[in-house]
């Protein structure tokens, strides 16, 4: 097998312009902390990555720090992407859309795995994640609808629950996903807006 290479030092976000495809092709990215953050709980640190409509990443590991991750104006296709050890958050909805996230997985986030501060959709499917506080959170106090779904997935060692809103309009939905250790699949959600098989 090839040497893993070193990590990548980001010290300015990488932007995936609409439409196109970032391939990392397995490589490991970091934030260089004195630039982007230093993947603490701090508010404020910028992402490795700025998704804009319609972009695509794939195949790219993020190593510590992770500082803010991902973020996501609109639509995106995420895949094959492993966040070692989350930092802030590992990938924000910034604007209306729907992110898929397939294969990869997350560990070690203290906090939030996703987060989503604008209405739309988040389908996790195929995915790892293990020693977080939630695997999503729409953002607090916020109303608009989010759709989260999440499939044929692996989640060990969660502090809060998969999925957290405040919104009464917003839905989860959880099938064939294995769990360890986790103590709540959903919180906040309306009666009848929740499903698992
Ligand atoms: O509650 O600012 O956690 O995008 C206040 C915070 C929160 C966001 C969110 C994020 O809304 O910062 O990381
Ligand atoms: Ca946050
Ligand atoms: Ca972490
Ligand atoms: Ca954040």
């Amino acid at each position: 097998s090839k040497v893993q290479a070193a990590p990548e030092v980001v010290s300015q976000t990488i932007l995936v312009k609409a439409g196109e495809t970032y391939d990392g092709k397995g490589q490991t990215f970091v934030a260089n902390p004195d630039t982007l953050g230093d993947g603490s709980q701090d508010e404020g640190q910028k992402p490795i990555f700025r998704l804009e409509n319609g972009a695509t990443l794939k195949n790219v590991i993020i190593g510590a720090p992770g500082a803010d991750g991902v973020h996501c104006y609109g639509n995106a296709t995420i895949t094959n992407v492993t966040w070692q050890d989350v930092g802030e958050d590992a990938l924000t909805l910034k604007a209306k859309g729907t992110v898929n996230i397939t294969g990869g997985g997350a560990y070690k986030a203290y906090d939030k795995v996703f987060q989503a501060n604008a209405e739309g959709t988040i389908n996790i499917k195929n995915f790892k994640a293990n020693d977080i506080g939630k695997l999503a959170r729409q953002n607090g106090g916020s109303s608009y609808q989010v759709n989260f779904t999440l499939d044929n997935s692996d989640i060990s060692n969660v502090k809060d629950s998969i999925f957290r809103t405040d919104s009464s309009k917003s839905t989860a939905k959880i099938t064939n996903t294995r769990y360890s250790d986790v103590p709540t699949l959903f919180k906040g959600f309306a009666s009848g807006k929740t499903s698992q098989s």
